[in-house]
């Protein structure tokens, strides 16, 4: 199967909820008034975000009076177009920068899916011909650097950790030193779980942030945020502080297969304009995909 076609299956709860209404919308009416409104009421409903679905609505609106369009196929490819543009406007790029090595620090909420994106991406990078290093820096939950250890097993890519209890900044420095010595090109670091409002969780963030710049210049390269989509705007509203401690390059949108809330990427994009880097869609290793805009939208609404 496709990527595109595997989208498409994974985001049918989406499709579902958050589509059904637009498509029953677009059968065959007329572009009043009240058209504009169910189709709005539809986006918010989708999760896609108040000002967003505004914003998409009355430009779609504007436009239909202006150049006297009347079918509801045309609204439809512009709803695609405009929602496509909005998942890939602003700044930031979720390429990863070359360093020696390059340093890619995972972070977000307890349970949001780190430990499995850390797993997904070590093997990506591996199949790309990289070599690759997982960091099992959660050093604070229960079983959590076994279950990296599980995860780096089944990838077939080496782990360096420390016992439970150990800093994490200290598992990191020793981790980056033996990727330079390795010769490893791509080093994935998970870190525990944490909400913001853990002032000593986030400083240990800082800190960790910090140490991986003094052994590895310009490290870390990515700091890839997880959230997932399923706690909707909840998440979305934890996700938004992570940022104020750590500078976020990119988002990763995880368990979209099990939710009809695939609207929240716009959402998140409206609220913290990140770029979002990669879709979690499933608890295999493969279940994870490059974040194009143009394939998400239309899969949603396709
Ligand atoms: N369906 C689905 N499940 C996912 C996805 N990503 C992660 N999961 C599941 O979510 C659960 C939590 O995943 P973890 O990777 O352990 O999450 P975490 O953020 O590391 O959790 P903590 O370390 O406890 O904070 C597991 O059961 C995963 O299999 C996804 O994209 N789709
Ligand atoms: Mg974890």
């Amino acid at each position: 199967m496709g990527m595109v076609d595997k989208l498409k299956e994974r985001l049918q709860k989406s499709r579902d909820g958050f589509v059904k209404p637009i498509k029953q919308l677009f059968g065959s009416r007329t572009m009043d008034d009240e058209f504009f409104e169910e189709l709005e009421e539809s986006l918010i409903l989708g999760d896609v975000g108040a000002e967003t679905a505004t914003r998409v609505v009355e430009d779609i609106k504007d436009q239909v009076k202006r150049e006297k369009i009347s079918e509801p196929q045309k609204v439809q490819e512009m709803l695609v177009d405009q929602l496509t543009w909005i998942l890939e406007e602003g700044n930031g790029s979720c390429s990863l920068p070359q360093g020696s090595p390059s340093v890619v620090l995972i972070m977000g909420v307890n349970g949001s899916g780190k430990t499995t994106t850390a797993a997904k991406l070590a093997y990506r990078w591996k199949h790309e011909g990289s070599k690759a290093l997982l960091v099992a820096g959660d050093t604070f939950r229960d079983a959590a650097i076994e279950q990296l250890s599980l995860w780096a097993d089944r990838v077939g890519v080496d782990l360096i950790k420390q016992q439970q209890g150990s800093d994490p900044s200290a598992v990191f420095f020793d981790a980056l030193n033996a990727a330079q010595s390795r010769g490893v090109d791509v080093v994935v670091g998970d870190t525990a779980g944490r909400l913001h409002t853990r002032t000593n969780l986030m400083d240990e963030l800082q800190k960790l942030y910090r140490v991986t710049g003094k052994v590895v210049e310009g490290a870390p390269h990515q700091v890839l945020l997880v959230v997932d989509a399923t706690t909707g705007q909840n998440g979305l509203a934890q996700a938004e502080k992570f940022h104020h401690f750590v500078p976020v390059s990119g988002l990763v949108l995880t368990k979209v297969d099990g939710t009809a809330r695939g609207g929240i990427a716009l959402a998140i994009k409206e609220k913290l304009n990140l770029p979002i880097c990669y879709l979690g869609v499933g608890e295999g290793v493969e279940d994870l995909q490059p974040f194009d805009a143009r394939s998400f939208v239309e899969a949603l609404l396709g």
